[in-house]
């Protein structure tokens, strides 16, 4: 598009909905006329990948996912449809700047972490990769909450992201569907026919709003649609005029209430009736549009496996699997067999969590109530999959009551899950295969074929082209600009290393993005911090297992070190924090806080501050994520080995240029196999160690007692951490939480204090190898240049190649 074309498609926004003309304008003005003209420009594609869609009988996903983490939109659309430059110039003749515009959009922050994120960057990588895909999910009013902290604490504050939001987002009020809730079962028989009547239900209406996902260099234009809750009542007003305002427009509120707010829970599943009501809500609303729009077009439903593949991103959409099988059997006259022969070939499951806590089982009475359909066929299914296990495993009572379905008064979702799948997929190598051999070991001996593995990815022209700038352009300088349509090409990077000229460059540009930082920082945290020193960064949900304490016991440690001996020679640290903890984890917020103390005690002591600083970066998030990956030295990927599913910030890292210190855990394992061992810092128990150990009786106090570091740091926190002569806080639980089990669970059961010292070791190795600049920046680049592997394309053409065989849009 030509300057003056988009130029007067400004102007007509801003005339036509804001009269007024481009000087007038506000910022926030020139914001939405901006989405309005990419939204038109999508709309077009969007109506022929549809056209397209339909004439070629097209195959697509369908991704259920309780969360997409979206962030900015204006920013990605303009970049993936190539128009960065030309914005960028109207705007600029307009007297605006677009950076500034883009600020103006918050975040869709419509997820809690890994899950929610992997899902937009699939959507997206699915558009450029010109694959058919519909994302179905809720539409939030309230997205995670904004983090704010105050005296070293979290406190949570409501994130409403409509108002910037909703420009992306279009009304198909039409294809409104109902959702029933509550009420009875009534059976009758029809001849031979069994005629189920759902009686005395709650009806709740659910309106999609649908949001254009746009593709790099693609015409594809893919649809993620978002379900709001509606009540289908209005007021009451025989209520209304007896004076009972508040009770006549409750029936009105309490629907309405199921898409209000997105859950801040990522790992406790919350036995609560409104996160099964949602869960329920938007699966049925997906199902019920996708059979309707199959029937439709083909008039029947034993070819839909044909047509569509139900991804469930983890147990959370598996309602799917009985409410298919209710809308086959009880709408459309289908047999059991018929609807399960369907269902099981369409759906597929993805599972992101080996934390047994986290498998979420409800109790059997809640879905009896709220759902007593869906409760009968989970029955069914269950009463069908016993006695299908039987064959393998008889008189095995103990083996089979393990892996049923309804069991103790309780649904058990991963079991449904499996059950009811032609595929389950863990989502990097290692997690794979602790699926098979450990979590559903004995659902992979009964059917093997259906386990397989999909490393995770990232949308890597978000997370590098986008957001790093410099380093993009200094790539494409070297090998051309191929890398963005092809991620493999990205190690042809790799010979650039020992070019020292580019090394110099490198430099330069790890420089610039550390500055964009400490501006950041400067602003929000009032800190100045060195750019010369080593940006060592741990972002990610605030969780016992990432071992957030592991990191902030070794500051205190190298605090120490440095008051012991202020001569100490090392490499100055920048230790950068950002994470959020689920609001009722109090273990998670006390680190939080722990974490300030630090800070509060390193960056006020005149002893260590040209040596050390400690920042925590409030509400992180996805846009700042992007300001915080470019700038990053050290990547801290340290969970306790076996826990950590993949990861994926660990790959948005590796992909600008840090160096990884990690644990032999998730997708770390095949970062190591794609830069190699020298180019990162291994350190700590493997898998099986800790399994081992851990099986044995793992004493963490023998640590304590031997290593006497861990005792003065442990001995501090419980003391009391704060700032020279000022207020010092006592950390006493969590130094407990390391020490000593109370009422019968393991003490320190992430062995913190078993890693500790090999963590040390390879942070000292660290300062060695940051010692000579020369050396880190060839790693660095070797880093970046082996990154190629973990983009989200070849995760998708994975999922294709052995799970979906979709229609490729682009041939
Ligand atoms: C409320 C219940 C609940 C339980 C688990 C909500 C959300 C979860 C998710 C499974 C947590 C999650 O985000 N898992 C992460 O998924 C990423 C994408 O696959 C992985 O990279 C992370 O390792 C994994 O922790």
């Amino acid at each position: 598009m030509k300057k003056k074309e988009l130029k007067s498609l400004l102007e007509g926004k801003l005339q036509r909905h804001y009269g007024v003309t481009a000087s007038e304008a506000t910022k926030n003005q020139v914001y939405h006329a901006c989405a309005m003209v990419v939204r038109d420009i999508l709309m077009e594609k969007w109506s022929a990948t549809q056209e397209e869609m339909e004439a070629k009988k097209a195959k697509q996903v369908c991704y259920l996912s309780m969360e997409f983490l979206l962030g900015k939109s204006l920013k990605n659309n303009i970049y993936n449809l190539s128009m960065t430059d030309v914005f960028q110039q109207v705007l600029q003749e307009m007297g605006m700047d677009l950076k500034a515009l883009e600020d103006i959009e918050e975040d869709a922050a419509l997820g809690n972490g890994g899950l929610g994120r992997l899902a937009a960057c699939y959507m997206d990588a699915l558009s450029a990769q010109h694959l058919p895909a519909t994302g179905y999910s809720i539409l939030y009013e309230y997205g995670i909450f904004k983090q704010r902290i105050v005296e070293g604490q979290q406190t949570e504050l409501p994130d409403s992201w409509l108002d910037s939001g909703s420009c992306w987002l279009v009304a198909k009020p039409d294809e409104t569907v109902e959702i029933r809730f509550d009420g009875e079962i009534e059976e009758s028989w029809d001849g031979d026919h069994l005629r189920i009547q759902h009686r005395n239900y709650t009806r709740v209406n659910a309106e999609p709003y649908d949001m254009l996902i746009s593709g790099y260099g693609s015409e594809t234009v893919n649809t993620l649609r978002l379900w709001q809750a509606k009540s289908p009542y209005s007021m009451d007003m025989h209520l209304f005029s007896e004076g009972e305002y508040l009770k006549a427009i409750e029936q009105q509120a309490s629907a309405e209430v199921i898409s209000k707010i997105l859950y801040p829970e990522d790992k406790h599943p919350e036995g609560k009736s409104l996160r099964i009501k949602q869960q329920y809500f938007f699966v049925s609303a997906s199902i019920q549009s996708i059979i309707k729009k199959h029937m439709e077009t083909y008039g029947r439903l034993d070819n839909l496996p044909d047509r569509v593949v139900i991804q469930i991103n983890d147990t959370h959409p598996a309602m799917v699997i009985p409410e298919m099988m209710r809308i086959m059997m009880d709408d459309h006259g289908l047999t059991w067999d018929a609807a399960w022969e369907i269902t099981t070939h369409s759906v597929a499951y993805t599972n992101h969590t080996v934390m047994s806590e986290a498998l979420e089982r409800w109790p059997e009475a809640l879905i009896k109530r709220i759902l007593p359909r869906i409760h009968q066929i989970i029955v069914e299914i269950n009463r069908r999959f016993c006695d299908s296990l039987w064959k393998y495993f008889p008189n095995n009572w103990d083996k089979i009551s393990s892996m049923a379905i309804v069991a103790y008064d309780e649904v058990r979702m991963a079991n449904l899950s499996i059950a009811g799948s032609f595929s389950v997929n863990g989502v990097s190598a290692l997690h794979s295969q602790i699926l098979k051999d450990k979590v559903f070991h004995d659902f992979y001996v009964v059917s093997p074929d259906k386990f397989t593995n999909v490393t995770n990815g990232i949308a890597y022209r978000r997370w590098l082209g986008q957001a790093n700038e410099p380093l993009t352009s200094l790539i494409r300088d070297c090998i051309g600009d191929g890398f963005l349509r092809n991620a493999e090409e990205l190690c042809t990077f790799a010979p650039f290393a020992k070019d020292a000229s580019v090394r110099q460059k490198f430099l330069e540009v790890k420089k610039r993005n550390k500055e964009r930082l400490a501006a950041y920082i400067q602003e929000h945290n009032g800190i100045d911090v060195d750019t010369n020193s080593i940006f060592d960064v741990q972002a990610k949900r605030l969780h016992e297992y990432k071992r957030q304490l592991l990191n902030i016991m070794q500051i205190i440690k190298m605090y120490f070190e440095y008051k012991d001996n202020p001569s100490l020679q090392r490499p100055s640290r920048t230790f950068i924090f950002g994470a959020k903890a689920a609001p009722g984890y109090y273990m998670a917020k006390q680190i939080i806080r722990l974490i300030h103390a630090v800070a509060d005690m390193v960056n006020h002591d005149p002893v260590v501050q040209n040596h050390m600083k400690v920042v925590f970066l409030e509400d992180y998030k996805v846009s700042i994520a992007e300001i915080l990956m470019p700038a990053a030295d050290v990547s801290e990927q340290i969970s306790v080995a076996g826990r950590e599913a993949s990861g994926t910030g660990n790959m948005k890292f590796m992909m600008n240029g840090a160096l990884t210190i990690g644990t032999l855990d998730g997708a770390n394992v095949e970062i190591c196999e794609a830069v190699g061992e020298a180019n990162m810092f291994l350190f700590g128990l493997k898998a099986d160690e800790v399994e081992q150990l851990l099986k044995q009786g793992y004493q963490p106090m023998s640590y304590y007692q031997s290593n006497p570091w861990i005792a003065r740091i442990l001995g501090a926190i419980m003391q009391g951490i704060g700032r020279p002569g000022g207020r010092s806080v006592p950390f006493v639980d969590i130094a407990n939480s390391l020490l000593i089990s109370a009422n019968g669970s393991q003490a320190d059961p992430y062995l913190v204090l078993a890693d500790f010292e090999e963590y040390c070791r390879a942070q000292r190795e660290v300062d060695r190898v940051y010692s000579n600049q020369d050396a880190w920046n060839e790693k660095a680049i070797l880093n970046v240049a082996h990154s190629g592997v973990f983009a989200a394309d070849r995760s998708i053409q994975e999922y294709n190649e052995k799970i979906w065989n979709l229609t490729d849009l682009g041939r």
